[in-house]
């Protein structure tokens, strides 16, 4: 009573034995995935992907058809990634970034503060007061830009 026979101890290592190769299957598939993902267009940084559909559409089209984007932009790999992706492309691409809300306040698509930034000099300039949005051109810099003007959508996994 309450104790463990040796049927149902031999059971259970077989069934650990069965996941443990099971699990390594798995962890195979999720790298090569991974690999697949990143060509051409995606880019691995940690356990974050960034990816663009290769689609160019405005920021309006990016919130809907990505809303994942957004709120983990933290790091200079992560921009370095996203840079990629525009060398890639050879054009521009809209960050999950936007200072919509409060003008010169820009914030996350999660509406995180922004706390990594790599702004072209003399931006943001919020030209003709209209530019809430922003995006990374091929030299990994940022300009503030009109968020009806369509440029390369990215996704954040
Ligand atoms: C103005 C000028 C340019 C600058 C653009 C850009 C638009 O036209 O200040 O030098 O490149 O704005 O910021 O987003
Ligand atoms: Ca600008």
């Amino acid at each position: 009573k309450g104790e463990v026979g040796n049927t149902e101890v031999n059971l259970m290592k077989k069934q650990v034995s069965a996941l443990q190769g099971q699990l390594t299957m798995l962890q195979a598939g999720l790298a090569k995935f991974q690999k697949v993902a990143a060509f051409p267009s995606g880019q691995i940084v940690g356990n974050k992907a960034f990816v663009t559909s290769g689609y160019e559409g405005n920021f309006d089209d990016l919130r809907q058809r990505c809303l994942q984007a957004g709120g983990q932009l933290e790091k200079k790999t992560e921009n370095a990634a996203i840079q990629q992706i525009a060398i890639i492309h050879k054009k521009a691409v809209f960050l999950g970034i936007n200072d919509i809300q409060t003008e010169g306040r820009f914030k996350h698509l999660n509406g995180d503060d922004v706390t990594y930034s790599n702004w072209q000099l003399g931006e943001p300039n919020n030209d003709k007061g209209a530019e809430n949005c922003v995006e990374i051109f091929v030299n990994g810099k940022w300009n503030d830009r009109f968020c009806g003007e369509n440029r390369l959508i990215l996704c954040e996994f």
